[in-house]
Parts: C-alpha cells; structure tokens; sequence
C-alpha cells in the first residue's frame, strides 16, 4: 500500500512525496474513561492509514483520497469545518495555524485500511499522519504529545467530536507487542508487553454505523459533567469522576437522573476496572483479565448505552466459546467492532462460527480482522 500511495503521488503531483504511516488503534480495557481524567489501555495495531505528501509552493491544498477516488482542494485563507473527509485535514490545518505554525500549500495522497466506523479510530489516525508529516516538512518540532493535543483539538473544532485524548495518543505513541497505560489527568504513560502468544486480538466487526455516535458521545461526556457539578457541591476537590468513589456518588443519588446516576458508575467503576486490569495483565491472568472485559461490556451496554443490539449479540456469541478469553465493544460504541482475545490455535473456528451465527441472525457478514500491535505513527524520509 506504501508503494502504491506513494506512485500515486508521483503520478498526480509529479515529485517525489515524504511518506507517514499512521496507524489505528484498540483499546484493551477502559473505555469513555479518557474525558473523565481516568485510565486507558491502548495500542496502535496494523490497519493504517498511508500518506504522501509534499510541498507546491502555492497557498492552496491539494489533496487525494484513493477511498473516494477524489481530489478536493481548499486555500489556507478559508479553513473552516466542510462536509466529508477534507474536514479532518482542514482542522489539522487549522489547528496548526492557531497555534502559531505556519502552514503553507502542499499535496497529499491519503489511502488505507482502517474500516471508518469501525470504533478503529481512522480520524485519528487521519490527523495525527498528517500533523507528523508537516511537522517533518516545516520542522515544527513539536513532541509527540503535542501532536496527539492538536489532533484532539482538530477533533473538537471541525468534526465537534467532544473526544478525549486516548486515539490520538495511541496513533502517536504505539510500540509494537507493547500496551500502553495512559493516565488520561496526568499525561504519564507506561509501556508494558502484551506477551500471551497462545491468544490473538480478532476484531468482529458489527457493520452497524451508528448515524447518532458523535451527537451521542457528546452527550455521554455532558451526562459524566453533570454527575462532577453534584459530587462537587460536597466534594470540592473532585474536579472529575477520576476523583470520585462510589460513596460519594451514593450521596448525591437523589439529585441525579437515573440515566446520569448510570452514566458516573460506569465510570467509576471501569476507571477502577482498569487499575485491576492492569495488575492482572501484568501478571499474566489473561483468563481473569478476560472477566473483567465483559463486565465492561456488560456496563457500556446497560449503564453506559453506547452498545447495541448486534453488538451485544457479538459478546454473547464469545461468551459461548471457551476459547474467548474475553470480549467487549470496543472504542465509542454505537456500531463498529467488539474485541475478542481468542486461542490462537482456535481462532479459524472462532471465526467461522461468529460469521455464521452473526449472518444467521442479521443477514449481513461481519468483517473479522485478527490484528497485531505495531508502532505508532512512522515518517520514513
Ligand atoms: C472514542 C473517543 F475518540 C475516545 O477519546 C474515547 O473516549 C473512546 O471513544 C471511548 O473510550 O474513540
């Protein structure tokens, strides 16, 4: 796909194009816990999006998406949020510019082969290609930290999507076989192995693309802030629902909704969920690492509500199978894949019984991917 994306370049633009590599990402355990200044278990894996990109000399930008088929160009006096892929690179762009980068014309192919959609973060892996290859080509210098902060911010600003940090850093901070443990308040990152060769990570993807997921999840993260004013009024120094424990939500109870009551214990719970995680995988439990996989799913479905019908059926599926470690939705929700840890020796079967068992009930495929970790956002000069 390098060779491909980069001779496209040369065919379009005619000069030879820096290439990046930008990968997504899964997340092992603690989900909608990054807005809430909690934990997360990231990695980048092998779906990637692929960039080639170089200079023009002009003030315009030129860019190619081998998905579309189609160029779209924009001037860099008018960035402002526009309907369709352009909009992620316009609000990097944009991003860079209110940051004091300068920014002048360049071309770009961009293809890849992470399913939009898919709870696989291709947006982020959209932005945080494209913010490492202009760092490369204007030498900004910026830390890979601060790639992920623009690119979250370029999230916010033009898609509106109220995101936390976790896709953004694991695009840029990914080390093959490694996962990373980010505490989303601090900043501070751990790498430790994801050493189970007996077991493979095999995303099912539901195919469900949820029209309401961005309009959703920013009411998730209003629905945690509501939950902080009330424990807050009490409680001064709990500034998230990382600070919070179940006591204090107890208290506050009567004053909440049931839906927002449901939303902070979720969190509360999985943001704990993580820390015991973490130990577990550290240990090499994968079996009891596993259980607290679906006791995640099992809260995102029925507190969290970010699940669905056929997702839910997905976990169910795995549950049945003693070669499932364990499994969950994985990423936003709303739609887009469950990840299962699955026997290695097992996993063809695993597959073939969730595609017909999945086709049986829904009357459409699910894409199965059996993915690696790999490293994070790569520029090869
Ligand atoms: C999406 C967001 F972009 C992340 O920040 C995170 O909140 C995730 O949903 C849920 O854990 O991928």
């Amino acid at each position: 796909m390098i060779q491909q994306t980069r001779e496209k370049f040369i065919t379009l633009f005619g000069k030879e194009p820096l290439m990046v590599i930008s990968p997504g990402r899964i997340n092992l355990i603690g989900e909608h816990t990054d807005y809430n200044n909690g934990f997360v278990l990231p990695a980048a894996i092998d779906k990637k999006i692929v960039y080639a990109v170089a200079l023009n000399n002009t003030q315009q930008c030129n860019a190619h998406a081998v998905f579309t088929n189609e160029t779209v160009s924009f001037d860099l006096g008018q960035v402002q949020p526009t309907p369709g892929w352009i909009n992620y690179l316009m609000g990097v762009v944009y991003q860079l510019q209110q940051g004091g980068h300068p920014v002048t014309g360049f071309d770009c192919v961009v293809a890849g082969d992470i399913p939009v959609g898919a709870g696989l973060s291709s947006s982020a892996a959209v932005e945080g290609g494209l913010v490492a290859a202009l760092d490369s080509i204007f030498g900004y210098n910026l830390s890979r930290m601060d790639m992920a902060l623009l690119g979250q911010r370029a999230e916010h600003t033009f898609p509106g999507v109220k995101c936390g940090i976790m896709d953004q850093f694991a695009n840029l901070h990914g080390k093959k076989d490694q996962v990373i443990r980010l505490d989303c308040r601090s900043l501070e990152y751990e790498y430790f192995p994801f050493n189970f060769p007996a077991y493979k990570i095999v995303l099912c993807n539901s195919m469900v693309h949820h029209s309401l997921a961005s309009s959703e999840y920013n009411v998730r993260r209003q629905q945690c802030e509501e939950g902080v004013a009330a424990i807050s009024a009490l409680h001064p120094e709990v500034a998230s629902l990382r600070d919070a424990t179940p006591a204090m939500l107890e208290e506050v109870r009567v004053q909440l909704s049931q839906i927002v009551y449901n939303r902070c214990k979720y969190v509360i719970e999985e943001i704990q969920r993580v820390q015991d995680a973490t130990h577990l995988l550290k240990k090499g439990d994968l079996q009891q690492f596993g259980q607290l996989m679906y006791a995640t799913h099992e809260g995102l479905s029925r507190l969290y509500e970010v699940s669905c019908p056929e997702l839910d059926f997905l976990v169910s599926l795995a549950k049945e199978r003693p070669e499932v470690a364990g499994a969950r939705v994985m990423g936003g929700g709303f739609g887009g894949c469950t990840i299962n840890l699955v026997k290695q020796d097992q996993v063809d079967d695993f597959i073939s019984f969730i595609r017909s068992r999945y086709q049986e009930q829904y009357g459409k495929e699910p894409e199965v991917y059996v993915t690696t970790i790999q490293d994070g956002v790569s520029v090869i000069d």
